[in-house]
C-alpha cells in the first residue's frame, strides 16, 4: 500500500478525475516489486500481456497493441494555449476551452468496470533540483508497468513531493480506442497533459514525448534550459578521458544505436569505449563553469525492434534479454521467446505474427513484426551504461550532432561554421519519414532539430531560445550534422552505419579539440578523406568521395524549400534568414 502525502492539490485532483472518470477501484502505484507482480499476473489474466519464457527471457512479457494503435499521431496531437500563436505554426492548436469541451465528454465514465492506476514518477533522479514530478493517472495496466520501467516511480516520488511539492498532471485512458476520437492534448499554461484512445508508445507512456518534451521544452525556455530528442554517449578514448556528444535524429533515425554502438575492432584494440547515458531524450543546462552539461530525464529504453541484431546493436539486445515489455514483434510460439526482422536469420517456422495470425518465418511474404514494434527495458540492463546516468549534473557536452535519413543530398558529416551557423543546421534538418509516426513513410519532410512532433511552442521562439542559449555559453559544444543514410544509384547504403558510425565520431572529436583541419565548402566544414579512418571498412570504390561530396545544385533546391518552411514562421530570428541568404549566396558564388 502506497503511503500517500498530506498534498491536497494531488489528493483533489485524483478525486476530481475519479469522479469524472468513475473507475471501479483507485490504486496508487508505489512500485514495490510485490505490486508490480501482482499487476504483472493480473496482465496476463486479461490476456493483456503474455508471460514469456523465463528461463530465456526472464521477466519478460508480450504484448500487441490495437492494430489501428501502433504509432504516435501527429494529426492527432495538439497544443492548447489561449493564444494559438504560441502554438506556433507547426503545431496542431485548441484553444484549452475548445480541446476540453471536444474531450471531457470522452472522458466522462470512461473507466467504468476498469481500475485507475495513479503513478507518481520522476524525470531525472529523484530529488534533483533538475528533475520534475509527473503523475499519471491510466486505465491499462500496460501503460503502468510501462511507466515503472521507462521512469522513476512509485513511493519514493511520493515521498519527494511531500505535503506541497507541484507535479504535471497527466490523464490517460484507453477509452475506445476509437481512432477518431483519438486525442493527445497539452496543456502548458496548466502543465497537464490529456490522452485518450490511444495505449501505445508517445501516445500513452506520458513521461516521454508529452512531458519530457512538449510540456519540458516550455518550461526549458521559461527556466533557461532546453528540452531535446537527443541521444547522449561517451566516447572513452585510450587514455580514458571521456568526451561526451548529443545527438538530435527524428525518430527511428539511429539515437539508440548510436548511444549504444559498439568501436569497430581496430578501436577496440586501441582502447576506446563507449558509454551509453541517454537514447532519446536530453535536458540541457549551462553549467557554472559556462559548459552545456545534459541529463538523461529517463530509466529506460522504448526502443525499435527491427533492426535490433547481435550485429548491429549488440548492447541493446542484451538489455531486451530480461525485464522487457517487448509490443507487437513476432511470437515464436515453439520456445515461448520473440522475434523480429533483423534479429536473426532463423525466424520462428511456428510463430505468430504482431497480429496474431499464425506465421512462418521461413515461408512468410508479410512482415511478422510491426515496423514501430518496440522493446521497453530498464536502463540498467544495458551493458554500456555510464556511471554518469543518475548523476543529478550531466555529463558536459563537447559536441551537438544533428542528422536524418538523407538518400542524396547531405553528406556523411559537416561541421558548422560556429553556433549561429549550426542553429541555423538544426532547423533546416530533414529526413525521410518513418514508421514510428502513423502516416506515409519515406517522405522527405523538415523536422527542425528532430523536434518538429515536440516542440511545445512557437518554433520561431524555439529557434531564438537555441541563439539566445549560445549567447549564454561561453565555453560552446561544436555543432555538426551527419547523414548514415546515403545511397548510390541503386538504393544501397553507401556508408555502413552502426559500430562503424565510431569513425566519423573521432573526426568529430579530433574536430572539438582542433587536433585535425577541414575543408571549407558552402554548407560548412568537410572532412579531408584521409581523416576520416577506413581501416578495415570494405567500402565500394568511389564511396568515401560520394559520401563527402556536395552537390550544388542538389544544395539550391535545398535553399529553395527552407525558404518556403521559413515563410511559415512570423517569429523567425532575423539571423537565420541571414544564414540562409549566407548559403544561397556561397552555393552560387
Ligand atoms: P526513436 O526511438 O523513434 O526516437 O528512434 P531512434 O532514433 O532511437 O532510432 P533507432 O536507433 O531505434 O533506429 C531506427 C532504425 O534505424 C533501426 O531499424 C535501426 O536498425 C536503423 N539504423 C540505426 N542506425 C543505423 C545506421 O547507422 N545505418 C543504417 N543503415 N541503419 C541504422
Ligand atoms: C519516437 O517516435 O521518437 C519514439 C517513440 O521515441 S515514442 O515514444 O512513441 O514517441
Ligand atoms: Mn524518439
Amino acid at each position: 500500500m502506497a503511503n500517500l502525502p498530506d498534498n491536497r492539490a494531488l489528493l483533489d485532483w485524483v478525486e476530481e478525475c475519479r469522479a469524472l472518470m468513475t473507475p471501479d477501484e483507485v490504486e496508487w502505484i508505489d512500485a514495490s516489486e510485490e505490486q508490480l507482480e501482482r499487476l504483472r499476473t493480473k496482465g496476463v489474466a486479461t490476456g493483456e500481456m503474455h508471460r514469456l519464457n523465463p528461463e530465456l527471457l526472464p521477466g519478460c512479457y508480450y504484448h500487441r497493441s490495437h492494430p489501428t494503435d501502433v504509432a504516435r499521431v501527429e494529426d492527432r496531437t495538439f497544443i492548447c494555449t489561449t493564444d494559438p500563436a504560441e502554438a506556433g505554426p507547426t503545431n496542431n492548436h485548441m484553444t484549452p476551452e475548445e480541446a476540453k469541451a471536444r474531450v471531457l465528454p470522452l472522458y466522462k465514465g470512461c473507466m467504468k468496470g476498469r481500475t485507475m492506476y495513479v503513478v507518481p514518477y520522476s524525470m531525472g533522479p529523484i530529488g534533483s533540483p533538475f528533475s520534475r514530478i509527473g503523475v499519471e493517472l491510466t486505465d491499462s495496466i500496460y501503460v503502468a508497468l510501462s511507466m515503472c520501467i521507462m521512469t522513476r516511480a512509485g513511493q519514493a516520488v511520493l515521498d519527494e513531493l511531500g505535503p506541497d511539492g507541484d507535479f504535471v498532471r497527466c490523464l490517460h485512458s484507453k477509452g475506445t480506442l476509437s481512432p477518431e476520437d483519438r486525442y493527445i492534448l497539452h496543456f502548458p499554461e496548466e502543465d497537464a497533459i490529456w490522452s485518450i484512445n490511444s495505449g501505445y508508445g508517445g501516445n500513452a507512456l506520458q513521461g516521454k514525448k508529452c512531458f519530457a518534451l512538449r510540456i519540458a521544452s516550455v518550461l526549458g525556455r521559461r527556466e533557461g534550459w532546453m528540452a531535446e530528442h537527443m541521444l547522449i554517449v561517451g566516447v572513452e578514448n585510450p587514455k580514458g578521458e571521456i568526451k561526451y556528444i548529443a545527438a538530435a535524429f527524428p525518430s527511428a533515425c539511429g539515437k539508440t544505436n548510436l548511444a549504444m554502438l559498439i568501436p569497430p575492432e581496430i578501436y577496440r584494440n586501441k582502447g576506446y569505449k563507449v558509454w551509453c547515458v541517454g537514447d532519446d531524450i536530453a535536458w540541457l543546462r549551462i553549467g557554472k563553469d559556462g559548459r552545456l552539461y545534459a541529463t538523461n530525464p529517463e530509466n529506460g529504453f522504448f526502443g525499435v525492434a527491427p533492426g535490433t541484431g547481435a550485429k548491429t546493436n549488440p548492447n541493446a539486445l542484451a538489455a531486451t534479454r530480461q525485464n522487457t515489455i517487448f509490443t507487437n514483434v513476432v511470437r515464436n510460439l515453439k520456445d515461448n521467446t520473440v522475434w523480429w526482422e533483423g534479429l536473426d536469420k532463423n525466424p520462428p517456422e511456428y510463430g505468430e505474427d504482431w497480429l496474431g495470425n499464425p506465421w512462418n518465418g521461413k515461408t512468410a511474404t508479410t512482415k511478422g513484426a510491426q515496423p514501430n514494434s518496440r522493446f521497453t527495458s530498464p536502463i540498467a540492463g544495458c551493458p554500456c551504461i555510464s556511471d554518469k546516468v543518475d548523476d543529478p549534473n550531466g555529463v558536459p557536452i563537447s559536441a551537438i550532432i544533428f542528422g536524418g535519413r538523407r538518400a542524396r543530398t547531405a553528406p556523411l558529416v559537416f561541421e558548422s561554421f560556429d553556433w549561429t551557423h549550426g542553429v541555423f543546421v538544426g532547423s533546416a534538418l530533414s529526413s525521410e519519414t518513418t514508421a514510428a509516426t502513423q502516416g506515409k513513410v519515406g517522405v522527405v519532410r523538415r523536422d527542425p532539430m528532430a523536434m518538429l512532433p515536440f516542440c511545445g511552442y512557437n518554433m520561431g521562439d524555439y529557434f531564438a531560445h537555441w541563439l539566445d542559449m549560445g549567447e549564454k555559453l561561453e565555453h560552446k559544444p561544436k555543432i555538426f550534422h551527419v547523414n548514415w543514410f546515403r545511397q548510390d544509384k541503386d538504393g544501397n547504403f553507401l556508408w555502413p552505419g552502426f559500430g562503424d558510425n565510431m569513425r566519423v565520431l573521432e573526426w568529430i572529436l579530433a574536430r572539438c579539440e582542433d587536433a585535425v583541419p577541414a575543408v571549407k565548402s558552402p554548407i560548412g566544414l568537410l572532412p579531408r578523406k584521409e581523416d576520416i579512418n577506413v581501416q578495415g571498412l570494405d567500402l565500394a570504390p568511389g564511396a568515401l568521395d560520394e559520401l563527402l561530396t556536395v552537390d550544388n545544385g542538389l544544395w539550391l533546391e535545398e535553399v529553395q524549400g527552407l525558404r518556403e518552411f521559413y515563410s511559415k514562421f512570423d517569429r523567425l530570428p532575423d539571423a537565420l534568414r541571414a544564414q540562409l541568404d549566407g548559403l544561397e549566396a556561397r552555393l552560387k558564388g
